[in-house]
């Protein structure tokens, strides 16, 4: 009985819907209309048929299903503000579908829409600009709703907490080919996320917006949005220019760009606060931070960028490109850093009692005082594999890497061309540093003393298999400490088990265009012959090559490009386990990523040996953010 009580009911239920379905369109038009008259109409016609006059009288005439379509004009005042769904599945959008020419205008008193009854994806605002809001939270407010904006412009609004768009008490709107500019809060000028908020931002632009928190973008309490072929551009917060992550909330971001956001204290184009973020295929370039962390800052943090590059991006004092701290573990994989910049340590990365995990990574063409491409201080102990650290200056100590109270590990690296106007061209080591550089190549650096390796402090780093060569003035400095090297080439000599000193015999160290200091032509593959292949018998068994790499060796040339752009979670959990499965290939993998124009440094191709100038567009329906260059790095498996 009681399943047949169940049954009727669900029929009735069935029924009711599907009556309701039979769609209708209210029309509201604000000059033309009238509130008494039933919407069913698009112009009067004399009787009871005619457009409404406010919008909110159009939703409250609608059924779900139905759309209510607005005349174009600007709509203010009571009826055309706080607009409530009542949980209805409806379409409200412009009538003549351009959103410039639909404008709700909030006049700064209110907001334009509380989406508060559950609304789920039916619930769509489309083609339609909304603009002046002024409230605590949100021009457009979802709580614990998840409607649908599609082409919509949100602007100048002002809030306590995400200005554009609030998202709160787990919930989840889809926003699509949005515009989000020129709104301010506390937190969140553009968009805020909170309590278990996972909103869907695709092809969106979050510009212009201000914040003291997370100009573009908060994400806190666990709120993890995803946000697919955006911009975050040009935003302005004391932390989180770009970006604001706290509070476990890890967001992933797909070919989105972060550019041009500034006036953080820390993180200007992302902000990691015990949170772990995941990007691919994203460019974060030209982001200042007045601190730390012109492009990426970690606090107790661990993000994932694979494919990503940050470019030319300003930390104030430690972290130009990125800045990893307390006990933070960024994972960076086949990404670009080039071209960033910060005044004391660590232009391209820095790590402060804190980890970083680079794979496959060109670090290039950065500069700072201590430390041009890698800065580890304090316990930092970063782990680089198959890594090019090249072209980086040091005003003063360590042009590649330097290292101070730290182990990082280096491995199957080639550190070339870098330069210290004081000690440690290459790598500086001080107050008990021990790096271990295995399977290295350190070739074409330079420096006051020190060219490849200086050593102060009771520093003693560990070098197997390494060729050092063609440095200035000297290979190696001690000032005071212990290197020991072994199974490795150093010119003009160096005590150690297996050591030589005899020309590598490079390809063409100086590249097609004879000029050592161009490094993205120099080739550092061992010829046949070289007297480093012949030492490299006498190495362990486990260690099969002397420097990064030796010419004729070189498998195949692999180039793949993630190119994705996912429409659910599945999608999005198998873009993942791709781009994972080739972070861990063996064979050659090479990375790419799309530098944004104009980019100052921009070079094509980079890599330890000539490959062919691949030049790649990756696809962003967006825009052409992508490639006109294209940087490949291949990692050796000699
Ligand atoms: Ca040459
Ligand atoms: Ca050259």
């Amino acid at each position: 009985m009681r399943y047949a009580i169940q049954l009727v009911i669900l029929v009735f239920v069935g029924w009711h819907s599907a009556a309701g379905l039979a769609q209708q369109t209210i029309y509201v038009d604000g000059s033309a209309g009238d509130d008494t008259w039933n919407g069913l109409c698009e112009e009067w016609d004399g009787g009871t048929c005619g457009p409404k006059a406010t919008i909110q009288a159009g939703i409250d005439a609608s059924q779900p299903g139905d759309e209510v379509v607005i005349a174009d004009g600007r709509y203010v005042g009571v009826g055309n503000k706080d607009l409530d769904f009542g949980g209805r599945a409806i379409v409200v959008r412009s009538a003549g579908g351009v959103a410039t020419r639909c404008v709700i205008d909030c006049e700064h008193a209110g907001r334009a829409c509380h989406f508060h009854s559950g609304e789920d994806g039916g619930a769509v605002l489309r083609d339609l600009t909304i603009r002046s809001a002024g409230t605590d939270a949100g021009s457009v407010y979802c709580q614990g709703a998840s409607p649908t904006l599609i082409n919509c412009t949100i602007m100048d609004g002002l809030a306590t907490d995400g200005a554009g768009i609030y998202c709160d008490e787990h919930a989840s709107p889809t926003l699509m080919g949005c515009t989000i500019a020129g709104n301010t809060a506390g937190r969140g000028g553009g968009v805020g996320c909170a309590q278990n908020s996972n909103p869907t931002l695709t092809k969106c632009i979050i510009r212009d917006n201000v914040g003291s928190y997370g100009g573009g973008v908060v994400c806190a309490q666990g709120s993890s949005p995803t946000l697919t072929n955006c911009i975050i551009r040009d935003n302005v917060a004391a932390y989180g220019a770009g970006l604001w992550c706290i509070e476990n909330s890890c967001p992933t971001l797909m070919n989105c760009t972060i550019s041009g956001n500034r006036y953080s204290d820390f993180g200007a184009g992302l902000e990691c606060d015990s949170s772990d973020p995941l990007l691919i295929n994203c460019v974060i370039s030209d982001n200042r931070a007045d601190y730390g962390g012109g492009g990426v800052n970690c606090r107790n943090a661990s993000p994932t960028l694979i494919n990503c590059t940050i470019a030319n991006n300003v930390g104030g004092w430690n972290g130009g490109g990125v800045c990893s701290r307390y006990g933070s573990s960024p994972t960076l994989t086949r990404c670009t850093i080039i071209g960033n910049t910060s005044h004391g340590c660590g232009g391209g990365v820095f790590c402060d009692d804190a980890s970083a995990t680079l794979t496959s990574c060109l670090i290039g063409d950065n500069g700072a005082a201590y430390g041009g491409g890698l800065d580890c201080l304090s316990n930092a102990n970063p782990r680089l594999t198959n890594c090019v650290v090249t072209g980086n200056t040091a005003a003063q100590r360590g042009g590649g890497v330097r290292c101070c109270e730290s182990t990082p590990t280096l491995t199957n690296c080639m550190i070339s061309g870098n330069t210290a106007a004081e000690q440690g061209g290459a790598v500086c080591c001080e107050l008990t540093a021990h790096p271990v550089l295995t399977n290295c190549t350190i070739v074409g650096n330079s420096a006051l003393s020190g060219g490849a390796i200086f050593c102060s402090y009771d520093a003693s780093p560990t070098l197997v298999n390494c060729i050092l060569w063609s440095d200035t003035p000297e290979e190696i400095h001690v000032s005071s400490g212990s290197p020991v090297v072994t199974y490795s080439a150093v010119q003009g000599g160096w005590a150690g088990v297996g050591n030589i000193d005899a020309d590598p015999l490079f390809v063409d160290p100086d590249g097609p265009d004879d000029d050592p200091a161009t490094w993205q032509d120099n080739d550092y593959r061992l010829s046949p012959g070289s007297p480093a292949t012949r030492i490299s018998r006498q190495r362990p068994a486990t260690l099969i090559s002397m420097g990064t790499c030796e010419s004729g060796t070189a498998t195949t040339t692999v180039t793949r490009a993630l190119i994705w752009e996912p429409t659910n979670s599945a999608q999005v959990a198998s873009a993942i386990s791709i781009a994972t499965a080739w972070s861990t290939a063996s064979t050659s993998i090479l990375s790419c990523s799309r530098l944004p124009a104009p980019a100052t440094t921009r070079r094509s191709p980079a890599t330890c040996w000539p490959t062919p100038a691949a030049t790649r567009c990756w696809q962003t329906s967006m825009r052409t953010v992508c490639s006109t260059a294209s940087i490949l790095i291949r990692s050796c498996n000699c």
